[in-house]
């Protein structure tokens, strides 16, 4: 039995008509945690971040839930968060070394996406069409980890406090976002951090700012992924702009879930593409 797994940073509880789980990671307050599987209220959490004005934190999930989720299968695809913010890829690491004692023949890859969101989700994608093309468990693994080379992750964000509050960005590069309209563009760099392009002041300068990278990244059209976090008329006008100049892009935008929420805060938009 063929399994599909990702942590919730994908954003997706399910791929239709395929045998997929989502592993979550949790949100917390000294008070409260939350976390990121099918029940998690995204839009309840934000408020109550939004009024909370103490320490919140997030952690990934154990071994022993990437354990649960492997269950049975015998051929594993594991995409997991970027290592280089997130102890995720690590544990799903520890997971399999544990899981491979138990069923000496099961085949299992783990995926760092050095990543999040939906270029986690292009990469499950790319993960069933390979499958479904019958590619053995060796060529999948060999196809995906140069398909993987050939998308990118950009963000427009109005925040970076819980990054910073995290330790994830400094200080320095937090500051001044978050007041005065301003917006962050960012990218996943190459060591799957944090990497800021521009800050922006209002939105026509983003969305021009934005274009250019796309366009600088190599984007000819491809798939393009948005998930935003309450803000579907931002989601929806980078897809009008995308398909104004490549007119046949396969485009789709979808609510964040919880973990990505808790980072892209209210308004924030994550968009992952094909080169
Ligand atoms: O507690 C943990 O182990 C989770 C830490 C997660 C930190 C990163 C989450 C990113 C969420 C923001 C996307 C833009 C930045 C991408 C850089 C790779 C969403």
């Amino acid at each position: 039995m063929v399994k599909f797994i990702a942590d919730s940073s994908c954003d997706k509880i399910s791929f239709e008509g395929v045998n997929f789980e989502s592993v979550p990671l949790t949100i917390y307050t000294d008070e409260k945690s939350y976390l990121d599987d099918d029940k998690i209220d995204v839009h309840d959490m934000l408020d109550y971040l939004s009024n909370y004005h103490a320490r919140s934190y997030t952690a990934c999930p154990s071994a022993d839930q990437w354990l649960t989720a492997f269950g049975d299968a015998d051929e594993i695809y594991v995409v997991t968060l970027t290592s280089g913010l997130s102890g995720t890829y690590n544990s799903a690491c520890v997971a399999k070394d544990m899981f491979l004692q138990d069923h000496p023949d099961a085949k299992i890859h783990v995926i760092d996406s050095l990543s999040t969101g939906p270029e986690m989700h292009l990469i499950v994608e790319k993960l069933i069409e390979l499958k479904n093309e019958g590619n053995s468990f060796e060529d999948t693994v060999a196809k995906i980890t140069e398909y993987y080379k050939t998308t990118r992750l950009f963000f427009s964000f109005f925040s970076l406090h819980n990054f910073a509050q995290n330790g994830r960005v400094s200080k320095v590069v937090a500051s001044a976002i978050g007041i005065l309209n301003i917006r962050v563009l960012g990218t996943a760099d190459e060591e799957g951090k944090v990497g800021v392009i521009a800050k922006c002041k209002g939105e026509k300068k983003m969305l021009s700012s934005l274009m250019a990278e796309i366009e600088k990244a190599g984007y000819k059209g491809g798939k393009f992924r948005i998930s935003h976090v309450e803000n579907e008329p931002l989601s929806q006008k980078v897809c009008e702009l995308i398909k104004e100049k490549y007119p046949n892009a396969d485009t789709l935008y979808y609510p964040a879930k919880g973990l990505c929420s808790y980072y892209a805060e209210r308004n924030g938009i994550i968009i992952g593409f094909e080169c």
